[in-house]
């Protein structure tokens, strides 16, 4: 993939996340090409809700390939919680007085700054980030790529599902309007090292890692919230960021493209607790809080599109995965997103 004449370039927004430090870590163990300088970067490098600082960014390092994670993300309680702002940033006490529709398109702003200076630059590819948790809620199952917009979201995340399914559509804008090669994969939900082990607002397993943590700790049970019914597929980290390369160098449809393990992977929440609860040694209880929300019951997801690319790519077993992120945490309690 490396353009001779002038190397490659490759920008990675939400560098600093669960996401953006898995790819980080595969590129440090060789992943990458000869020729190829890969950049990292974090809102500390810019706060791409800004337009200037945004553009700034793109001209400083003027990326031929950009791969787009930046975003507002969470689990499925802190979004019922800012569904709004999933959509918007959260607003700030002293800007609660302007006006509201500035900060609606500003979180829409992050996607929109990007791939407007990702155009003005001459990025020759973007690969954005949607998440399997936007499709339709009435719909029937697999879910494939074909189905984004057939109906509305879950309302546990119509915010954050609306905003995501906007970069479909810009995607597609700038394809056809300039040719760009503007294109989204769209992960189940992901776990590993560096998570978001926040128990209020992460998602399931890094929530769910820490309060075994805490209750090994405490001697006391492990609560699940819900039923422990609801099902889910589970991608490694390590393993989508593999993907990512993949897409990077060799995917080169506009249309999305599904990165999950099987539908024969999908667990029940219960069952992903009890997986943690092993890999930490945890011999407590586990009970079910009911009074909380159960969110999407499912949302199973084909992968059949990325297996006509990649028919022999190997997921990490679950349990491997599982065991790898927990004795991470352990190792990395102090300074780990909590
Ligand atoms: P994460 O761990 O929360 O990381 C978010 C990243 O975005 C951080 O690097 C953060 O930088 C950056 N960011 C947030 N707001 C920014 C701003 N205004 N300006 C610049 N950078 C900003 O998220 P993740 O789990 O890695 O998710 C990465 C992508 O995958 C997201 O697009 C997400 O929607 C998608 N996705 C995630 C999952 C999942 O289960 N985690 C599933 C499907 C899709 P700071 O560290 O400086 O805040
Ligand atoms: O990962 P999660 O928070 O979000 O999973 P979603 C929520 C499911 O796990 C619900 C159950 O069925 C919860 O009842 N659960 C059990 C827990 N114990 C816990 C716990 O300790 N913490 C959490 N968080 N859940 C998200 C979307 O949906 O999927 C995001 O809201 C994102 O936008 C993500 O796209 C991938 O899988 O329900």
């Amino acid at each position: 993939m490396a353009d001779s004449s002038e190397g490659t370039r490759i920008l990675v927004t939400g560098g600093s996340g669960l996401v953006g430090k898995a790819i980080q870590r595969i590129v440090a163990d060789g992943a990458s090409q000869p020729g190829e300088q890969w950049i990292f970067v974090s809102s500390k490098d810019a706060d791409l809700i800004d337009t200037a600082q945004t553009r700034a960014l793109f001209e400083k390092h003027r990326p031929t390939h950009v791969i787009h994670l930046a975003a507002m993300v969470g689990g499925l309680f802190r979004n019922i919680k800012y569904n709004l702002d999933f959509w918007r940033r959260k607003l700030r006490p002293r800007e609660r007085k302007e006006d509201v529709h500035s900060h609606l398109r500003k979180n829409i702003q992050i996607n929109d700054n990007v791939l407007q200076s990702a155009y003005e630059v001459g990025t020759r590819k973007v690969i954005s980030c949607l998440s399997t948790c936007i499709f339709p809620d009435k719909t029937t199952y697999p879910i494939d790529e074909t189905m984004i917009h057939n109906g509305p979201p879950h309302s546990s995340n119509f915010g954050y599902s609306y905003a995501k399914r906007m970069i479909d559509v810009q995607n597609r804008a700038y394809f056809q309007q300039y040719g760009c090669t503007f294109t989204a994969v769209i992960p189940t939900n992901v776990f590993g090292p560096h998570d978001n082990f926040n128990i209020e607002d992460g998602h399931v397993l890094p929530g769910l890692i820490h309060k075994v943590y805490l209750a090994k700790r405490s001697g006391s049970a492990l609560t699940v919230w819900g039923t422990g019914k609801p099902r889910r597929q589970f991608i490694y980290s390590l393993d989508l960021a593999r993907l990512f390369l993949w897409v990077l160098r060799e995917y080169n449809e506009v249309d999305p493209i599904i990165l999950s393990v099987g539908e024969e992977d999908e667990v029940s929440i219960k069952e992903a607790a009890e997986t943690i609860a092993e890999a930490m040694g945890f011999q407590g209880e586990l009970t079910f809080d009911t009074t909380k929300s159960d969110g999407q019951f499912k949302k199973t997801a084909s992968n059949k599109k990325l297996r006509t690319y990649l028919p022999d790519f190997q997921f990490t077993p679950f349990k491997q995965a599982v065991k790898e992120t927990c004795t991470w945490f352990e190792k990395n309690y102090e300074q780990a997103r909590k």
